[in-house]
């Protein structure tokens, strides 16, 4: 606390985890990892330059060419008026009255995707949510960037919400570690994306534990195209961006013709494989799914993927899924076929066996704990019908009145006359920004809350300033974390900045739901109220949660809510007793064949998991653009956030991008040269890194940076975003394909 000057030391809580915070001046000037924290990491270290950067958004500013002719095309490019609050909030609730009245609230795009601030009331989707909702609705948004494709799949396969079964039904560390031979890691497990998680995580253990594996003697083996993507510990196995499911059939193809299928498990546990293996064996289409065949597609040579399916097959194995696989074209597929794989194992619903989704994604997957949930501000009711997949914004504006496929259901896009945004950065988010620059075009208005002047920020035609969680008072907890924090306000708000939740509450008083949005309450009351509901609900589970004043004057606490053996409670009791405890599938087992999906006569995503090649990808033998672009999520921050800060560091922009040694040879190039990366939809500056630690044909560039110039011009520092490719997983899933992309790369002279 106080040491004499006026510096003040508080700890804090964030997506990242809890760190301490020190003040002086009512200005953040240092911050130190906590110390519960057996791994702590340096995102916050920029902190204080960030929140105090001269890129925040100082006050309510609105772009001139709306303002004076509601003009949409200046987008990226007009200059900003700033305005006083009350003139700002009167122009914004008269569009949206206006919008309202004319085109109905179908025509508000409130979607507003993006991960924000950690903190349960300044929550900022369910601030805009709830404000939308007081005056009628908006178009919603389904899925994530993250898991779009995996939550529309999965409840197929298993029965169960894709994210309850990553969150409550896998097995924690402990048990992976006591019973696990064999960990199987198509897209590694890495610590570096295990450093944030949704709300916060507070000890980081991932790295700890993957050593403590290997030093128990469990082979762990990390599939993929980097090293990197799994600590040194772990063996790599190189494969192509792509391909797992070429690799996964043909591990499958070793365990039919060598007798170590488990046929019991199958005839018990689960639906369709005598409709699968037909395809599997090549009967149904001509090509068997041999290793040979499969060598050719992922890179990995036959003889490998023989030793690796009998290894697994002789071996309590666990197959773990990145959910990157996921985030590319037919992503379904190496997910489903995961779980076929796992199935012909016979190994599903046994300690540390089976498979399992986003280990190493997010810091809380692996943590075991008893369910505890709670302090969500209401977002209350939305009547309109309307919501889109999370990743086809970029359609819906380009297509208005056009259908679409998506899970079984044919929808038809809304038209889009304003969007309201709080939360999220879609100029790093979206795929092929160019083409989301020409959309971003068509509604009327765009209005925007954000502490910063980011890339969307200046697409804007409102733009609110919103304080970040260090200007206001907040409660810190995840539901996968067992720590509880009081987030107390630290410094004033930076400028004429506020929260979320007041800027709503203007508007709603200038439209007329004030009551509706904030029941005659401050923020500090609904913190209070959230709060009491916590404690409440916890006392029920018998966990006993501190009272406010307590929390308030002890700053964090640890709940007692750690759970010591495995939760995996629906795969266990199905497998003691699969009548009496059936998934909840049309089978009541696992679809290793649906006739729902089936029925749904998609071309891309057949009744049965299939090997269906992307449109870009090593295998299409582009000679304009060979290489294939990953582009995983940055390690040393949170996706775009804090990049202005970050962009200041001397050498730091443009991104840096990997390439293997015989790829940059044969162009010439050397680590630290300043390269571009492009090809027909964008092109980005890099410096580039030459490292044998990638595969070869492969290239990675991590998200993060801002997107620059409109149009096709050269984005100076490197987001990955110009590049990729904005087509939906299939028609099934309709999530993000950002790993699908080819580019080329070329040395940038001068
Ligand atoms: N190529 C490629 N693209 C990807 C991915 C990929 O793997 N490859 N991954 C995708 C995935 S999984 C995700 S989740 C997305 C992430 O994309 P986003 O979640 O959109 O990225 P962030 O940078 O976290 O954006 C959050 C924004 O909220 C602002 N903010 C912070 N606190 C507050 C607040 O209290 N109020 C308001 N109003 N604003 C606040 C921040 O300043 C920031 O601009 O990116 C996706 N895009
Ligand atoms: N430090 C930090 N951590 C983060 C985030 C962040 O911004 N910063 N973002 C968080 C968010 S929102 C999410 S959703 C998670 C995402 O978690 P993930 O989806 O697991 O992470 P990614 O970094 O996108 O991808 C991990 C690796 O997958 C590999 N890969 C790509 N395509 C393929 C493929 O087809 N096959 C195989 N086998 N491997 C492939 C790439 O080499 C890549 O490095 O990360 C979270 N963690
Ligand atoms: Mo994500």
């Amino acid at each position: 606390m106080a040491d004499g000057s006026n510096r003040q030391t508080r700890i804090t809580s964030s997506h990242w985890g809890a760190f301490e915070v020190d003040v002086e001046n009512d200005h953040i000037v240092a911050t130190r990892p906590f110390l519960c924290d057996p791994d702590p990491n340096g995102i916050p270290d920029i902190l204080p330059a960030a929140v105090h950067h001269r890129s925040r958004v100082a006050r309510p500013s609105i772009r001139c060419g709306w303002l004076e002719q509601r003009d949409p095309t200046g987008r990226g490019t007009d200059d900003f008026v700033e305005l006083p609050w009350d003139e700002a909030f009167d122009i914004a609730s008269q569009e949206i009255e206006r919008i309202r009245q004319a085109y109905g609230n179908e025509a508000i795009y409130g979607g507003s995707y993006g991960w924000a601030s950690a903190g349960r009331f300044h929550h900022a989707q369910s601030q805009v949510h709830r404000f939308l909702n007081c005056i009628g609705g908006y178009v919603a948004s389904f899925g994530s960037y993250s898991t779009g494709c995996a939550q529309a799949i999965m409840p197929h396969v298993f029965g169960v919400n894709f994210l309850t079964y990553c969150y409550e039904h896998q097995d924690g560390w402990q048990t992976i570690h006591d019973n696990t031979e064999t960990l199987v890691m198509f897209g590694g497990i890495n610590p570096k994306n295990s450093k944030v998680s949704m709300g916060g995580v507070t000890e980081h253990e991932t790295a700890g534990w993957l050593n403590r594996f290997v030093a128990n003697e469990m082979h762990c083996i990390n599939i993929g195209p980097q090293r990197t993507d799994a600590p040194d510990c772990c063996d790599w196995l190189p494969a192509r961006p792509g391909s797992d499911t070429a690799l996964m059939l043909a591990l499958a193809y070793v365990l039919q013709i060598e007798g170590l299928s488990d046929t019991d498990f199958l005839d018990r546990y689960t639906v369709g494989f005598d409709r699968f293996l037909p395809y599997l064996m090549g009967y149904s289409d001509g090509q068997p799914k041999s290793p040979d065949w499969a060598a050719a597609i992922c890179g990995v040579a036959p003889e490998k993927i023989f030793e690796l399916a009998r290894r697994m097959a002789k071996t309590r194995t666990l197959i773990t899924v990145a959910w990157s696989l996921q985030r590319a074209e037919h992503g379904e597929q190496p997910y489903w076929m995961s779980a076929v794989l796992a199935a012909m194992l016979g190994q599903i619903g046994l300690p540390g066996c089976g498979v399992g989704y986003g280990y190493g994604a997010i810091g809380g997957v692996g943590k075991s704990l008893i369910g505890l949930r709670g302090m969500t501000f209401s977002q209350g009711e939305n009547p309109v019908q309307a919501v889109i997949p999370v990743a086809r914004i970029g359609d819906m504006l380009r297509y208005p009145g056009q259908t679409y496929d998506f899970n079984g259901k044919r929808n038809t896009y809304p038209d889009i006359r304003l969007i309201y945004w709080a939360g999220g950065n879609p100029y790093h988010h979206h795929q092929d920004l160019n083409a989301l620059h020409d959309a971003w075009q068509k509604p009327d208005t765009i209005i925007v809350n954000e502490p910063w002047w980011t890339s969307t920020a200046k697409r804007a035609d409102i733009v609110f300033p919103a304080t970040t969680p260090y200007e206001r008072e907040d409660i810190g907890r995840s539901n996968l974390d067992d720590y509880l924090f009081h987030m107390p306000q630290l410094i004033p708000p930076v400028g004429e900045a506020r929260d979320d939740y007041s800027i709503f509450a203007g508007l709603a008083e200038r439209m007329g739901v004030a009551p509706d949005f904030t029941e005659g309450k401050s923020a500090e009351d609904w913190i209070g109220t959230l709060y009491e509901e916590f404690r409440a609900l916890a006392e029920d589970k018998g966990i006993e949660v501190p009272d406010l004043p307590t929390l308030k004057s002890e700053n964090w606490v640890r709940l007692p809510i750690l759970a010591n053996g495995p939760n995996r409670t629906f795969l266990a009791s199905f497998r003691v007793d699969p009548e009496r405890s059936p998934l909840p599938t049309p089978s009541g087992k696992i679809e290793i064949f649906s006739d729902t999906i089936h029925s749904f006569g998609y071309d891309d995503c057949l009744g049965h998991p299939a090997w269906l090649p992307p449109s870009e990808w090593f295998g299409s033998a582009n000679e304009k653009f060979p290489l294939h672009l990953v582009s995983p999520q940055p390690g040393d921050k949170l996706h775009s956030q804090f990049e202005s800060a970050l962009a200041d560091v001397a050498g730091a922009r443009p991104e840096t991008l990997v390439m293997s040694p015989d790829n940059a040879a044969a162009r010439g190039l050397s680590t630290g040269d300043l390269v571009r990366v492009f090809n027909a939809r964008g092109s980005c500056r890099a410096r580039l890194s030459v490292s044998d630690e990638i595969q070869s044909g492969v290239v990675a560039l991590p998200t993060g940076a801002w997107f620059g110039d409109p149009g096709g011009n050269i984005d100076q520092d490197g987001n990955p975003n110009v590049l990729t490719r904005d087509v939906g997983t299939s028609r099934l899933g309709q999530g993000c394909s950002a790993h699908t992309a080819l580019v080329e790369v070329s040395k940038l002279e001068g």
